[in-house]
């Protein structure tokens, strides 16, 4: 049988995930085994033990496929920068491990961006079913502010995106190696579009379905949403050269001399 051209690696950032960590590895193995090159796993100093516990016996059920590290740099932008370093295989998933990033959407999400061969496949919860928002259990304040957040961040861009700021989505590799990635907290699942959309990245929306984590809680308080004005100006009128890594610059070439 040929090799799968597609090798998928999802990034799972984990602080007090038990039960949902395990489901979510269980849902993604069933139903997109052949498609996924690693799970990582990625702890840092606020993970729980028990959280840090699940991870590990994870890793030992499944050796060689999925591995846990310790995040170096701080929060949940810092852990995913850490990810995108580590990562290998053809494509990057982000998600979260408290089940609010649907594991069952997965699938669908790696369909498209083999079908499209987009640069990016992402998800929205804002046009669901019929084209009504898809959330369950979402605070009302909330709601509206991330409305508001999601036109003006739309408006700035002049992209048809609907939901910029949601962390599920799956990236060709080379975008996320070659960006210069900056926001250490929650912002940076926002920088993670902008930059691309700035780059000229092919991008496609799906639905997905939002529903409240039962386990374990948010560690976003509310008025940190307002950081992402910050990510989301800066990013928009830098020059191009200064949203990627500069490449290793190759040895001057050596003049020849003829005696
Ligand atoms: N490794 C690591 N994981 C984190 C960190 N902060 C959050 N996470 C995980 O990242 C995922 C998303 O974080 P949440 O705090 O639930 O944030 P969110 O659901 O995107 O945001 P809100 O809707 O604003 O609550 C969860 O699985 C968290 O456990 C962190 O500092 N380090
Ligand atoms: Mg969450």
């Amino acid at each position: 049988m040929a090799a799968n051209p597609f090798q998928a690696c999802i990034i799972l950032p984990v602080v007090d995930e038990t039960e949902s960590l395990r489901e979510t590895v269980k849902i993604l193995l069933l139903e997109n085994c052949s498609d996924i090159h690693q799970i990582l796993i990625v702890m840092g100093k606020i993970t729980k033990p028990e959280a840090r516990a699940a991870a590990n016996a994870l890793v030992e059920q499944y050796p060689g496929l999925i591995q846990a590290k310790d995040q170096k740099k701080p929060f949940l932008g810092g852990a995913m920068q850490d990810a995108f370093e580590w990562a290998s295989g053809t494509h990057l998933l982000m998600m979260a491990s408290d089940l609010e990033t649907n594991p069952h959407d997965v699938k669908a999400i790696f369909a498209e961006a083999k079908r499209g061969n987009w640069d990016i496949v992402t998800t929205t919860r804002w046009r669901g079913e019929k084209g009504a928002p898809a959330f369950e259990g979402y605070n009302p304040v909330k709601f509206l502010a991330n409305w508001l957040f999601q036109k003006s961040f739309a408006l700035l861009y002049g992209t048809e995106l609907s939901d910029l700021t949601y962390g599920f989505r799956v990236f060709k590799m080379e975008w996320v190696k070659k960006i210069r990635w900056e926001e250490l907290r929650h912002p940076l699942l926002l920088e993670t579009m902008l930059k691309p959309l700035r780059l000229g990245a092919r991008v496609k929306e799906i639905p997905t379905t939002w529903k409240a984590r039962v386990e374990g809680e948010s560690h976003n308080p509310f008025w940190r949403n307002f950081l992402y004005f910050r990510i989301a100006f800066k990013t928009r009128f830098r020059p191009e050269r200064e949203l990627i890594l500069i490449p290793p610059t190759a040895a001057p070439a050596q003049k020849e001399t003829f005696a």
